[in-house]
């Protein structure tokens, strides 16, 4: 009988490792799951997470929901309250970044370091249903991105799906050196590199330095996120979204150039900010024209 016992445990434990193995990759291939985890790689590659630093979300498509879902886990654990709410993220799906675990290694394993939870029907608790083995949670960030995504959902019509943080080291050099104000910031920034006006018209937000991984902080960027797609962290990072995965690396891409370019004229220039060359605001306003966009007129003299 023991033997007969033994053999069913092993074919048990078998049969489950397989349906886990079956499940990781059937989430994991994706398309979705697949920008999410390059995304992470890039972010990696371009230096803008040491150690376990910064996280990503991902709000998933109804279509994407219903495929991902034979996969999620027969049991999922507790719900787990925010500290937030959202009535427009009742019952929505997210994937995260974990919380303590490396960019660096998303590719390697996405369902050790990323999952999938859901939102709650009151729109203030998560439970993880995909992902995130061995004790993963979900970003220590998560409120942030939570009400970020509320916020953006709201000015976007729906278009926002992601959110991204990251440690980009230019922005965070400006802030330093620069005064923690959005019009500044933003005007230094568009001035920096033609194309900037075009990636974020409206400019970017300034939080001063907070705790991260709180409520406060998340209240304090989603008040900003109400009027910019982007808002820096003084002395921590940058929190960007956007309607994809491309749109949204590529906003914080351009800023984090747009600082290093402002940072470096500035030490060529022996710190001074009155350079030779610069885009005036008639060339602001006139790009703004040939491009059709509508900027945030208050920054421009
Ligand atoms: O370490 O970036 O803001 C994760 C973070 C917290
Ligand atoms: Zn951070």
């Amino acid at each position: 009988m023991e033997v007969i016992s033994s053999a069913q445990d092993a074919l048990a434990k078998g049969a489950a490792a397989i349906k886990d193995t079956v499940s990781g990759a059937a989430v994991e291939n994706q398309p979705f799951m697949k920008g999410f985890v390059r995304l992470c790689a890039d972010g990696w590659l371009q230096g803008w997470h040491e150690r376990n630093g910064g996280n990503l979300t991902y709000r998933m498509t109804d279509d994407e929901i219903k495929a991902c879902k034979p996969f999620f886990n027969a049991n999922p654990d507790e719900w787990v309250n925010m500290g937030v709410q959202a009535d427009n993220l009742r019952g929505a799906y997210f994937v995260t970044t974990g919380s303590g675990r490396y960019m660096r290694n998303v590719q390697l394993d996405p369902a050790h370091n990323v999952g999938i939870v859901e939102i709650n029907e009151v729109g203030d608790a998560w439970r993880i249903v995909w992902g995130l083995t061995d004790g993963g949670k979900p970003t220590s960030e998560f409120p942030s991105h939570f009400m970020n995504h509320s916020v953006r959902v709201d000015a976007t019509d729906g278009e926002c799906r992601v959110i991204y943080h990251a440690h980009p080291d230019n922005v965070i050099a400006l802030t330093k050196v620069m005064p923690l104000d959005a019009r500044e910031i933003t005007r230094a920034l568009w001035k920096a590199m033609t194309e900037c006006i075009v990636v974020f018209p409206m400019g970017v937000g300034v939080v001063e330095w907070m705790v991260p991984g709180g409520a406060d902080i998340a209240h304090a960027t989603s008040e900003l996120m109400k009027t910019y797609d982007a808002a820096i962290w003084a002395q921590h990072g940058l929190f960007c979204s956007g309607p994809d995965f491309d749109t949204t690396f590529g906003l914080m891409h351009t800023i984090e150039k747009a600082a290093k370019i402002h940072g470096q004229a500035l030490m060529m220039n022996g710190c001074s900010g009155e350079f030779l060359n610069t885009i005036d605001d008639d060339g602001l306003r006139a790009i703004a024209h040939d491009f059709n966009l509508t900027i945030n007129e208050s920054f421009l003299d």
